[in-house]
């Protein structure tokens, strides 16, 4: 029909389509959803509104949107056992940020996170961010030898700041976090821990990686990383914490839920609970490690020495190359990933030092171990100068093999 009533948006869509499976995204932060979750997504609810909670709607008609948000809720309960309350309604991670830091900070409040430069988020508390604008910030980072977060230096920042929320998590840091060190941190200084745990997400509701619960008060994620769902946002709690975060997320940071997207999460939380979801995590997980030692048999300074999770960080420095070069003729051979700041970066953040770069999307496409090592190969040849045109071929042959769902 779109074909039909708006060829032009229809062309544009196709042309997404078209790159999207003719080229390997190595975003850490996309992946592939399932023809289901999409379907769910252009569903009839997109047409629904549902301000409020199920059983306590604004409008009427709501019987049938309530059913699906609480299966929602119930099935992300599930891959989160020891949660209490999940919160399916949030637009994004940086919603569900926002929302837990006004519900728990409170304006002016105190909250202490990782810098952006450090591998963290906008949403932590960055002057550009609402949130380093409303709440008082201080801001913790890694060590810049071993690229580690350094625990001292968080427990000593927490002691001195007194923090009403400590947030562990980051949006470039390849490595598990020590969420009983942090949980220990936020009792000692009698703040609330907010796990944001948006980027290894799925690696967590799989099991292959630890995760925060029995340690967090407040988890947020977003549900399309290597969660592997629909764009949007994800809040777990404590009962105890229930009432404030509900309210916070509407009416306070929100209108109406997008229906059909609370819809899709459904169905991408029901694949996160079927057994082959640990299989297809399970290889992300490997596929990184492999990624990293083959990126580094190749030459490349990898932050941290290697990964526990998706993800896989690079430090350019000595090579001649800036992450702005790489990703832009990474680009031209045919492969998406990310400049990204490096701990100690002298590097403004539209240059950078370094690279990201996660498996979850392109293990969806099916590639392993030997077609992740090509890609190392590929990358390696690019930072030290390659023409990227000469490579475009040999990410084709990958591209053609591997179809994107
Ligand atoms: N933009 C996401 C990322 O790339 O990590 C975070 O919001």
């Amino acid at each position: 029909m779109l074909d039909a009533q708006d060829p032009e948006l229809a062309a544009l869509l196709e042309r997404e389509r078209q790159r999207q499976t003719r080229s390997l995204t190595l975003i850490a932060s996309e992946n592939h959803c399932s023809p289901a979750v999409r379907e769910a997504c252009s569903s009839v609810l997109t047409d629904k509104y549902a301000e409020g909670y199920p059983g306590r709607r604004y409008y009427g008609g709501c019987a049938i949107a309530d059913q699906v948000e609480e299966l929602a809720a119930a099935r992300a309960l599930r891959m989160f056992p020891g949660m209490a309350h999940a919160n399916v309604q949030p637009h994004s991670g940086t919603s569900a940020n926002w929302e837990v830091l006004s519900a728990l900070a409170g304006s002016g409040g105190r909250i202490l996170g990782v810098a952006l430069a450090e591998g963290g988020h906008l949403s932590h508390g960055h002057p550009v961010s609402h949130t380093g604008k409303m709440f008082e910030v201080e801001q913790y980072g890694t060590n810049h030898e071993t690229g580690l977060i350094d625990y001292d230096s968080v427990r000593d920042l927490a002691r001195k700041f007194r923090p009403k929320v400590l947030i562990a998590g980051a949006s470039s840091y390849p490595r598990e976090l020590d969420y009983a060190v942090f949980a220990e941190i936020a009792r000692e200084v009698d703040a609330v821990l907010l796990a944001d745990i948006a980027h290894p997400a799925g690696l967590m509701a799989a099991g292959v990686i630890g995760s925060p619960v029995g340690h967090a008060d407040v988890l947020t994620m977003t549900t399309h990383k290597t969660l592997r769902g629909p764009r949007g946002g994800l809040i777990l709690c404590s009962e105890e914490l229930r009432k404030q975060i509900d309210s916070s997320v509407f009416p306070g940071g929100q209108g109406g839920p997008l229906m059909h997207q609370i819809a899709a999460k459904a169905v991408a939380f029901a694949e996160a609970l079927a057994p082959e979801f640990k299989t297809y995590q399970q290889a992300v997980k490997d596929n990184a490690a492999h990624l990293a030692a083959c990126l580094a048999e190749g030459g490349m300074k990898i932050v941290t020495g290697g990964t526990d999770t998706h993800m896989v960080v690079v430090d350019l420095r000595g090579t001649g190359a800036t992450g702005a070069d790489v990703e832009s003729r990474c680009f031209e051979a045919g492969i998406s990933l990310n400049k990204n700041m490096v701990p100690g970066d002298p590097e403004s953040p539209r240059v950078t030092s370094g690279f990201r770069v996660g498996t979850a999307a392109a293990t969806t496409r099916g590639l392993g171990k030997d077609q992740f090592a090509e890609l190392a190969s590929i990358i390696a040849e690019i930072v030290r100068g390659t023409d990227p045109a000469s490579l475009k071929a040999r990410v084709a042959t990958l591209c053609d093999a591997h179809p994107a769902p």
